[in-house]
């Protein structure tokens, strides 16, 4: 017979979730404002209007948050594992080789034990594999998918039982502003993936201020995509399986599900392509035919070839990024990257 044996359960701190969504934070910022309508008050209805607003636009465009339902995530996930999508790989190529020395370069700027700040969590898997290095003192998790984020953090729970953690479900686009007290000194905001590639430079730039505000004297660590040839580019972001694709695709079923919409997905065709002026690669929808779309409260006809814009992905130099972070207020830059010079990995005292 075989006989486990039962450790008695550890002490554990709950993970502390806190759920905002940006119009809440500011209207609790501002005791003069104006009242709200109802999209502010009903993070929904904000989302349905902000979708209805892309199809009507011209040309049409989706903002990329609308591909991350749980059949999105899920395909993101496979893309992470393609041959042709090296980002992710890179990425963690250089933490796996440099990690150590980012860690000690990072505790430099904020002391020990900081709070550790991710921003667009997920599976906190990449903040998790810095907790033996940077050791801080609480994790706060930041996202969009509230119940994604929850499940992980009970999980990291489990395996760091004496560590602080923090979730907070916020969609960090329109705004970065954590509720008082949940950064209570020098921080190391974390924001890995080249997720700072899907926001213009105008709205990074924002982004990357309101990240130096929140680390309040500590440093921002931030994985970037960098520019390369363009085969390689359009290669990453149209796979041979189809797995971009169908990425791209979904985003139509989630559109249906949120507006009572009737997108047939096979009326539409993934378009990848480098856009060498703006330095960033696009993802479209374009229409196969000439069609009509309806949702509730609204429709709009597309010509064959006219196109959804989903997508943009921009991508840096180490000069240009490092300028970006200046302009946002930070100093004392140092990036890491990979022998082909494909990825960097950017640490800046705010
Ligand atoms: C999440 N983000 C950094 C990915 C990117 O590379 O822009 C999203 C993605 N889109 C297509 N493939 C991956």
């Amino acid at each position: 017979m075989l006989l486990k044996t039962l450790t008695p359960p550890m002490q554990m701190h709950v993970p502390r979730l806190l759920q905002l969504h940006n119009a809440g934070t500011e209207a609790e910022d501002d005791a003069e404002a104006e009242p709200e309508a109802e999209s502010d008050l009903d993070p929904n209805a904000a989302l349905v209007a902000e979708a209805a607003a892309g199809l009507l636009a011209q040309p049409a465009f989706a903002s990329p948050k609308f591909f991350y339902d749980t059949l999105g995530s899920r395909l993101f996930e496979a893309i992470t594992a393609l041959d042709e999508y090296y980002p992710t790989r890179t990425e963690n190529a250089i933490f796996a080789s440099h990690g150590a020395a980012i860690a000690q370069a990072a505790l430099a700027r904020t002391g020990a034990a900081p709070v550790l700040v991710d921003l667009g969590a997920g599976s906190c898997a990449k903040a998790a594999r810095l907790f033996g290095t940077v050791r801080p003192r609480r994790y706060v998790a930041v996202d969009i998918a509230v119940e994604f984020v929850t499940q992980a953090l009970l999980h990291l729970q489990r395996e760091n039982p004496e560590l602080d953690l923090v979730g907070v479900g916020q969609d960090f686009s329109a705004r970065l502003h954590l509720p008082a007290g949940v950064v209570d000194g020098p921080a190391l905001v974390f924001y890995p993936g080249s997720s700072i590639g899907n926001f213009a430079p105008d709205n990074a730039l924002r982004l990357l201020r309101e990240a130096r505000e929140l680390a309040a004297g500590g440093a921002l660590l931030v994985g970037v995509d960098l520019i390369k040839p363009r085969a390689l580019l359009e290669a990453a972001y149209d796979d041979a399986l189809g797995v971009t694709a169908a990425f791209n695709l979904n985003l139509l079923r989630h559109l249906n599900r949120l507006l009572a919409a009737d997108f047939a997905p096979r009326d539409w065709r993934h378009v990848a392509l480098f856009n060498a002026e703006a330095s960033r690669v696009e993802m479209h929808l374009e229409a196969r035919r000439d069609l009509q779309v309806s949702w509730a409260g609204g429709e709009r006809r597309f010509s064959a070839g006219e196109r959804i814009h989903t997508e943009s992905s921009h991508k840096w130099t180490p000069a240009s990024f490092s300028a970006l972070l200046r302009d946002a207020g930070c100093h004392g830059i140092q990036h890491w990257q990979d022998e082909r010079g494909w990825f960097g990995v950017f640490l800046a005292a705010a």
